[in-house]
C-alpha cells in the first residue's frame, strides 16, 4: 500500500487522502424501499459532503398522546439546535389568521381537525424556510396518518429520522389528567410526576383545552389506527420507542437514533482496522518518527479514534475541538485527517489555528478563553523540541477542557483503546477544509471548521499578566538591546505580534517563520541547539562567555518548536532554567499577574531546589512533582482545606509541602502526604473557584517555565516575565542598566547558588538503559543495611550517599498515584544526582542524569558549573556504571 506520505503529497492535487476504500464500509446506506424516489433521505453514493454547509437534518416525532413528545422535543431542539415545529401550534395560528382567533379555538376545541391539504401545505412551507433548512427541524405531532405522510413526502418533506413514542392505553388517561402547560413558557408539567416548583408558575399552569377525556380517547384511537402504517411508510428511518421508560432513558434512545441519522446524512463511514502496537503516550503525548506515521495510514487514524473513544461521548458529540500544531512536516495533512475523524465522531465545530499553527501555550489559552472556554479539548500536533522534516519526528497530544495536558487516567484510557480498536470513523469524499483563510468557515460532514487567529486569545491572556507599558519602556531604552530566536517553530508567530506590539523591531527576531523542518535545526532552546543565538549572545556551548560578549545584546531568548520552552540569556551570560524560575519567584512582584502575592510554586523533581529557597523566604508552599507539565495543572486548581493537624504538620516541615510517596528503603512509610483535597470534578468552569495556590508559578529544568494563566508551560510568557523583572530593576531610565547577569548574581548572593547540569545519553539501547536503572536500584538494600544519614552510607567516587529514593507522586487533587519517575541519590554535602529515562524520545532510550550541588561561599558562586559539579558527576558515574552498562563513554548533550 502506498505510504501515507505519498498519499498525502499526492492528495493535494489529485488523489484524496481518504480515497482508499478497500476495507471501508458505509453505515446504513440504504434507504427504505417504500419511500418515493424523490425523497432523498439517505446518501446512497459518495456525494460530496465537504465544503458548503448542508441543510440540517429533519426529524419527525410522533406518538400516543401524553407519551412525552413535548418534553423530548424541548431536549432534542436544545441539544441539536433544531427548529421545533409543533404542528398543533402551527395549525392554531394559521387557522387564527384565516378565520379569527376565537373561531379557530372553538373549531379545534370541539375536536375538529383542519383539512390535510391545508396542514400539509403550511407544514411544508414552514420546513422549507431558511431557519429550518440551515439549522434542521423537529416536526412534532405530524403526520398522523398514512395519507398525511404521503402528502408530506409529495410536498418534498424528507426527514432523516422518524421517532414514534408509544404509551399503552392504561397510562394515557393518568398522564393526561395531570398534565399542565405553562402558557408563558410553553413548558409542560405533570401534577403528580413533575409539578411546577415555583409557586407563581404553579398558579398559572393550565390543562390544555383539548385534554378532555373523550377528545383524548378519540385522538388515541385515531393514533392507534394509523401508527403502524405511518411507521411502515418510513421504513428503516422509523424508530419505535417505549414511552413508559424514564424520560432520560427515552432521551438517550432518541439521541442514539438521531446521531445515527446524522452519521448517515454526513456520510460517516466505518473503516475496519486492527490495533497497532506502541501507542503509549509519554511525558507529553505520542511522539514517533514521521516515517512511522507516514508508513501506515491507519497509524494516525487509530490513535485519533482512540482519543475520541476514550472521551465521554456526551463531550465529543456536539462539542467544539481546538486543533493546531507547531507546523512541522505532516502537520497540514494530519489536520485534514483529524478533521474528518472528528466530524465522523460528531464534533460540531473545530477551531483550527490559521495555517494549522497553534503554539502549545496558545492552545491552552484558546481552550480556556475562547467563547468563555467552550471547547471540550484540543488535539495538538507537536513533537515539541524534537527535530522535524521527513526524517524527524511527528507528535500528537491531547489537552483537556481546562487547557491542560491530559492526565494519566485519560492517556491510559487512550492507550487501552488503541489496543482494542476495531474500526475508526471518518468522512469520505469532497474537498478538504480551508485551514488558511482567517475566519473561513467550511463544512466537513456537517462539522463546521473555523479558522481562528493563532495569537489573538493567547496575546489577550499575556496582556492580562504583564504591564506592557513598562516592558515597552525598557525596550525603548537606547542602552537595552534584545534578540529573540523562534527556531522556526510556532513561537515566531506569537513573538512577531506580541514583541512587535511592545515596540521591538522585526530585525531583532531570528528564525521567526515556522518551517516544516525547522530549517534543518533541532528546535530545542538550549546552549547546544540554539547555537546561532548562543554565539551572538557571546557564549559557547558550555555557557562560558566568549570575546563576542562585549558587543552582545543585553537580552537574548529562544522558544522551542511548539513555543512552550524558553531559554533566557544575558550579555555573555546563561540563565540556568532552574535558576530562572527561582529568580522569577523572588522577583514576582515585578509581574502584575502575581500581585499582591504569589501563592504557590512547584518544580519538577529533577529541577534544582533553588526554587524552594525563594519560596521559603516568601513563606509560600512549594511542591515537587514528576517530570511533565500535566502535574502542575491540578495544583493550580487545588482547593485545600487545612485541618488543624495538617496545619501543624505543615509548619513542622518548614513550610514545605512536598507531596511525594518515597520508597526510601524498606523502613520508610509509603505516603508522605501531608494533606490533600479534591477539586470537585464536573463543576462548570466558571463556578470553579480559583485554587488556593493561584497565582502559581512553576518550572522545569528542561527550559520550561510558566504560571497559572494557562495550563501549559509558556515560552513567550517567560520572556515577558524576565523583561518585567529587568524593567523593575531599572526604574531610572538614565541610570546604568542592571542586566540579567547582575540580577542572577544578586540572587545567588542572597540565596546561595544551586549549580546544575543535565547530562543526556541519547540513543541508548532500551535494555541497557533499564540495566542502569536496575543497577542503581541495587544500592537501595545496601544503603539500608549500612545506615543512611548518621551511618556510613555508601561512597561513590569521593562523595558519601546518605539518601536514595525512587520518586513517586500522589496527586493532592485527585489522589492518583504515579510511580517510577526516577531515582534520586542524595549526598552528605547536599549534592544530588537524579537518574531517569526520557519519555519524549521517538527511537531508542535517552538516559538523563541531573546533577546538582549547593554553594553559599561568595568566592565560589561564580565558578564554572562543570567545575562545581565535577565531584557529583564522578559519583553519579560510579554509582550508575553508565559507561560500562551502556558502552557510552560520554553524554551526547550537556545542558
Ligand atoms: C522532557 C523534559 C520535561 C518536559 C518534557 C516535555 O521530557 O525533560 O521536563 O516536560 O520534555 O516538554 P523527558 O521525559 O524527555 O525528560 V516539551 O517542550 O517536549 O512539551
Ligand atoms: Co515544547
Amino acid at each position: 500500500m502506498k505510504s501515507l506520505l505519498l498519499f498525502l503529497a499526492a492528495s493535494a492535487t489529485t488523489v484524496h487522502p481518504w480515497a482508499f476504500t478497500g476495507s471501508s464500509f458505509a453505515v446504513r446506506r440504504s434507504a427504505s424501499t417504500r419511500l418515493p424516489p424523490h425523497v432523498g433521505l439517505v446518501r446512497t453514493s459518495a456525494a460530496p459532503i465537504v465544503g458548503e454547509k448542508q441543510p440540517g437534518l429533519g426529524v419527525i416525532l410522533v406518538g400516543t398522546p401524553a407519551a412525552g413528545k413535548g418534553t423530548q422535543s424541548a431536549r432534542i431542539s436544545d441539544r441539536y439546535g433544531f427548529v421545533h415545529v409543533a404542528v398543533d401550534d402551527l395549525v392554531r395560528s394559521a387557522l387564527a389568521l384565516k378565520m379569527g382567533g376565537r373561531e379557530a379555538k372553538q373549531f379545534l376545541d370541539a375536536g375538529n381537525q383542519a383539512p390535510d391539504d391545508f396542514v400539509v401545505s403550511i407544514v411544508a412551507k414552514k420546513l422549507a424556510s431558511a431557519p429550518c433548512q440551515t439549522r434542521g427541524w423537529l416536526l412534532d405531532g405530524f403526520p398522523r396518518t398514512l395519507a398525511q405522510a404521503e402528502a408530506l413526502a409529495a410536498a418534498g418533506v424528507a426527514p432523516g429520522r422518524v421517532i414514534s413514542l408509544d404509551l399503552p392505553d392504561s397510562q394515557v388517561a393518568g398522564r393526561v389528567s395531570g398534565r399542565r402547560r405553562d402558557p408563558l413558557t410553553g413548558f409542560i408539567y405533570h401534577l403528580d410526576t413533575d409539578p411546577p416548583l415555583d409557586a407563581e408558575v404553579a398558579a398559572r399552569v393550565m390543562s390544555r383545552s383539548d385534554d378532555k377525556a373523550e377528545l383524548v380517547a378519540a385522538r388515541v384511537a385515531q393514533y392507534r389506527s394509523h401508527a403502524q402504517a405511518v411507521r411502515s411508510f418510513y421504513g428503516d428511518i422509523a424508530t419505535l420507542l417505549d414511552g413508559t421508560w424514564s424520560r432520560n432513558d427515552v432521551f438517550e434512545a432518541v439521541r442514539d437514533s438521531i446521531d445515527a441519522a446524522l452519521d448517515v446524512k454526513h456520510g460517516v463511514v466505518k473503516v475496519a482496522t486492527t490495533p497497532i502496537e506502541g501507542m503509549k503516550m509519554g511525558t507529553s503525548g505520542l511522539r514517533k518518527k514521521c516515517s512511522v506515521f507516514a508508513g501506515n495510514e491507519r497509524y494516525l487514524c487509530n490513535f485519533v479514534q482512540s482519543i475520541f473513544d476514550a472521551l465521554p461521548r456526551s463531550q465529543v458529540r456536539g462539542g467544539t475541538l481546538v486543533l493546531g500544531g507547531d507546523g512541522r512536516h505532516l502537520n497540514r495533512e494530519a489536520l485534514q485527517v483529524i478533521i474528518r475523524i472528528a466530524a465522523a465522531n460528531g464534533v460540531a465545530r473545530v477551531w483550527v489555528g490559521q495555517g494549522g499553527i497553534l503554539a502549545t501555550p496558545a492552545v491552552s489559552a484558546v481552550v480556556r478563553e475562547r467563547e468563555r472556554g467552550k471547547a471540550f479539548g484540543a488535539i495538538v500536533l507537536t513533537a515539541s523540541h524534537n527535530p522535524g522534516g521527513p526524517d524527524g519526528d511527528f507528535g500528537i497530544k491531547y489537552n483537556t477542557e481546562d487547557g491542560a495536558p491530559a492526565m494519566e487516567a485519560l492517556t491510559d484510557a487512550v492507550y487501552e483503546a488503541t489496543t482494542e480498536i476495531e474500526r475508526y470513523l471518518t468522512v469520505e469524499g469532497g474537498p478538504d477544509a480551508d485551514v488558511d483563510t482567517l475566519g473561513a468557515r467550511s463544512y466537513v460532514g456537517g462539522t463546521e471548521v473555523v479558522v481562528i487567529d493563532p495569537v489573538e486569545d493567547y496575546a489577550a491572556v499575556l496582556r492580562k499578566c504583564f504591564n506592557f507599558k513598562k516592558i515597552a519602556a525598557l525596550l525603548k531604552r537606547p542602552d537595552f538591546t534584545m534578540v529573540f530566536d523562534g527556531m522556526h517553530g510556532a513561537g515566531g508567530v506569537a513573538a512577531r505580534r506580541v514583541l512587535g506590539e511592545l515596540g521591538l523591531d522585526a530585525s531583532c527576531l531570528l528564525n521567526a517563520a515556522p518551517l516544516p523542518d525547522f530549517g534543518g535545526l533541532h528546535p530545542d532552546p538550549n546552549l547546544v541547539y540554539a547555537a546561532g543565538l548562543v554565539s551572538r549572545m557571546g557564549l559557547d556551548s558550555s555557557g562560558s562567555p566568549t570575546p563576542a560578549a562585549a558587543n552582545a545584546p543585553d537580552f537574548g531568548a529562544a522558544t522551542d518548536g511548539d513555543a512552550d520552552r524558553n531559554m533566557i540569556l544575558g550579555k555573555g551570560f546563561f540563565v540556568n532554567p532552574s535558576d530562572s524560575v527561582a529568580v522569577l519567584a523572588a522577583n514576582h512582584l515585578a509581574i502584575p499577574q502575581f500581585c499582591p502575592k504569589l501563592r504557590g510554586v512547584a518544580r519538577s523533581m529533577p529541577t534544582s531546589r533553588a526554587l524552594e529557597k525563594a519560596a521559603l523566604d516568601l513563606d509560600i508552599d512549594s511542591f515537587e512533582t514528576p517530570t511533565g507539565w500535566k502535574f502542575f495543572g491540578n495544583l493550580m486548581e487545588l482547593e485545600v482545606r487545612l485541618s488543624f493537624l495538617c496545619a501543624s504538620l505543615h509548619r513542622l516541615f518548614a513550610r514545605r509541602a512536598i507531596f511525594c510517596v518515597c520508597f526510601l528503603f524498606d523502613n520508610c512509610p509509603p505516603g508522605e502526604k501531608l494533606w490533600g483535597s479534591r477539586v470537585v470534578p464536573g463543576l462548570p468552569r466558571a463556578s470553579r473557584q480559583e485554587g488556593r495556590y493561584t497565582p502559581f508559578l512553576c518550572g522545569e529544568e528542561s527550559f520550561g517555565t510558566g504560571a497559572s494563566h494557562i495550563r501549559e508551560k509558556d515560552g513567550l510568557w517567560a520572556i515577558l516575565a524576565w523583561l518585567s523583572v529587568i524593567a523593575a530593576h531599572n526604574p531610572s531610565p538614565t541610570a546604568p542598566l542592571v542586566g540579567v547577569r547582575e540580577i542572577v548574581e544578586a540572587h545567588w548572593a542572597r540565596f546561595g547558588r544551586h549549580f546544575y547540569s543535565r547530562h543526556d545519553y541519547e540513543g541508548v539501547d532500551g535494555a541497557k538503559a533499564e540495566a542502569v536503572m536496575e543497577h542503581l536500584r541495587s544500592h537501595f538494600a545496601e544503603l539500608a543495611q549500612r545506615g543512611a544519614v548518621g551511618g556510613r552510607g555508601l561512597t561513590f567516587a569521593e562523595l558519601r550517599c546518605v539518601n536514595m529514593e525512587e520518586f513517586a507522586y500522589e496527586d493532592p487533587a485527585d489522589e492518583s498515584l504515579s510511580v517510577g519517575h526516577g531515582i534520586i541519590l542524595g549526598f552528605a554535602g547536599g549534592e544530588r544526582a537524579v537518574f531517569r529515562l526520557s519519555g519524549t524520545g521517538s527511537a531508542g532510550a535517552t538516559l538523563r542524569v541531573y546533577l546538582e550541588a549547593y554553594e553559599t561561599r561568595r568566592a565560589k558562586l561564580g565558578m564554572p558549573a562543570a567545575d562545581a559539579l565535577a565531584k557529583v558527576a564522578a559519583a553519579a558515574l560510579e554509582a550508575s556504571r553508565i559507561a560500562n552498562l551502556t558502552g557510552c563513554a560520554a553524554p551526547t548533550v550537556i545542558t
